[in-house]
């Protein structure tokens, strides 16, 4: 099938392989990955067709629940320092949620927001849950960050329950389990996770210039260490003068959970998608799959994982450093 357009494409939908089971959206086969179907009737042609990618745009890459909202947090906060040094008491990141100041590429266009992100200033950091295989031509740089798929698929699975009524589905009795056996076969939203993982990977291998592959649990172990490899890439590396001020130090201190969730938007209210804010700030740690699963549960999603990582040159077992500067003692 060719690449998906607005026009007519409702009914070529209609013929992609079909899954309901994971609520709240209805997702469709497409490429190799099951993606909510406005994402594909909308989010995904719009952002091919209509986006206009600038040579400096950052483009931050996730699958759901890896740490999006905190990559998202640190990317602005290190882009916009000039503008809004990390200690302002008006910083936008005082004021609103991450989510609301980085905005996802496909769903800025789904929702006709393209002057929007047009009026953007330059560097622009923008979102994506979108495969690498099916991000929009012309792009510049990817930080893409990965998470143990167990910690994952719980903090899915928590959030679902959380937020579903937002879009009038009432997800309370979806099963852990269900969603566990449902993420197994690589069916929930942008999954198979592994794949998700293991192109970004690739392509982080291929063109280490223009993918960063980032991993949740090695920010959590050196966040100042990882925000100074993110800024590099991104084109702003901390100067010897902002370091001696301890820059780097305060986004990290103004991005860290702790902070976010007392603000009163991230507390309160709904972002401007109409998801509760604080449904995006829980707990924050590696290994809390534990809480939730039994051991029995956690091997079987490795299992998976694992298998469908073979040949792929990535494991979620293997813990050294996805990127050498991460480790403080290289
Ligand atoms: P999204 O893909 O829907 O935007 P995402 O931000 O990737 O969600 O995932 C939310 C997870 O990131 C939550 O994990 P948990 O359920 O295991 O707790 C959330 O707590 C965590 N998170 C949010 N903000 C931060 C932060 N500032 N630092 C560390 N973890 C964070």
């Amino acid at each position: 099938m060719d690449s998906p357009h607005d026009d007519g494409f409702a009914s070529e939908m209609a013929e992609l392989p079909l899954e309901t089971r994971y609520p709240p959206f209805a997702l469709r086969q497409y490429a190799g990955f099951w993606l909510p179907e406005r994402t594909l009737a909308r989010g995904l042609p719009a952002a091919r067709d209509r986006f206009a990618p600038r040579p400096d745009d950052v483009l931050l890459a996730s699958f759901p629940k890896s740490g999006t909202t905190w990559l998202k947090a640190l990317a602005f906060a290190t882009a916009r320092r000039a503008a809004h040094p990390p200690s302002a008491h008006d910083h936008p990141l005082r004021q609103r949620n991450p989510h609301d100041c980085v905005p996802f590429l496909g769903i800025g266009f789904a929702l006709d927001k393209d002057v929007e992100l047009e009026a953007l200033p330059s560097p622009r950091v923008l979102a994506t849950h979108l495969p690498f295989s099916l991000l929009p031509t012309g792009r510049s740089r990817v930080v893409y960050v990965c998470r143990d798929p167990k910690d994952v698929l719980v903090s899915c699975w928590l959030f679902t329950r959380k937020v579903s009524e937002s879009v009038g589905v009432d997800a309370e009795s979806f099963s852990l389990r269900e969603a566990m056996e449902l993420f197994c076969a690589g069916r929930c939203m942008y999954g198979p996770q592994w794949l998700h993982v293991a192109e970004y990977w690739e392509a982080s291998r291929r063109a280490a210039g223009e993918v960063l592959f980032l991993r949740y649990e090695e920010m959590l172990r050196d966040p100042v260490g990882s925000l100074r490899t993110m800024a590099e890439f991104m084109g702003c590396a901390f100067s010897p003068e902002e370091e001696e001020r301890g820059v780097a130090r305060a986004i990290v201190e103004l991005c860290s959970l702790d902070k976010l969730k007392k603000v009163e938007a991230n507390r309160k209210g709904r972002t401007a998608a109409g998801i509760k804010a604080d449904a995006y700030f829980r707990k924050g740690v590696a290994g809390d799959w534990s809480s939730h699963m039994t051991p029995e549960m956690g091997k079987m999603v490795d299992e998976a994982v694992e298998d469908g990582l073979q040949g792929s040159g990535f494991s979620f077992t293997d813990s050294t450093p996805a990127n050498p500067e991460f480790c403080p003692d290289a």
